[in-house]
């Protein structure tokens, strides 16, 4: 008998701590910690999928190809995508396509939160406080403006 097991929270979890196995945070701890985190923000499964899997395109090895080959569902890789900064990208154009996909959206949100609270930040030197600071209120800013954008048109 072939039971196709299908993708599940579980599934992207076990994925996500394996990628990112050996990278630390800024802080010194293990960087899973923080898409861990950003998962316990949102609601809903694919938007938890999305959130525990949020920075693997753009900080591993593993591609979009290598998640549809696990068993990820399209949307969910839809939205990682969204979420990943191309190289050399302008922070207001990966801004604005985090805001046009609405599971990517609430992601980032929950992200940008995890990354600006104190736990985070406070682990850092005043000096990077004060920069990353700046940098996620910008952030949100543009996110914010784009998704109110996307709303009205
Ligand atoms: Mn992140």
């Amino acid at each position: 008998m072939d039971v196709k097991h299908a993708f599940t929270l579980d599934d992207a979890v076990v994925l996500a701590r394996r990628a990112h196995a050996g990278q630390l945070d800024k802080g010194g701890k293990p960087y899973i910690t923080h898409p861990l985190r950003v998962m316990r923000r949102v609601e809903g499964e694919w938007a938890q999928m999305a959130a525990v899997l949020h920075d693997v395109i753009e900080d591993t090895a593993v591609s979009a190809a290598d998640l549809r080959a696990e068993g990820c569902p399209e949307r969910v890789i839809e939205a990682v995508i969204a979420l990943s900064k191309l190289p050399g990208e302008p922070l207001e154009a990966s801004m604005a396509r985090a805001a046009a996909d609405p599971i990517a959206l609430v992601v980032k949100r929950a992200d940008i939160a995890d990354n600006r609270s104190e736990a985070r930040l406070g682990q850092l030197d005043e000096v990077t406080q004060v920069r990353l600071r700046a940098k996620y209120t910008r952030s949100i800013e543009l996110l914010e403006q784009y998704a109110a954008d996307y709303a009205t048109h």
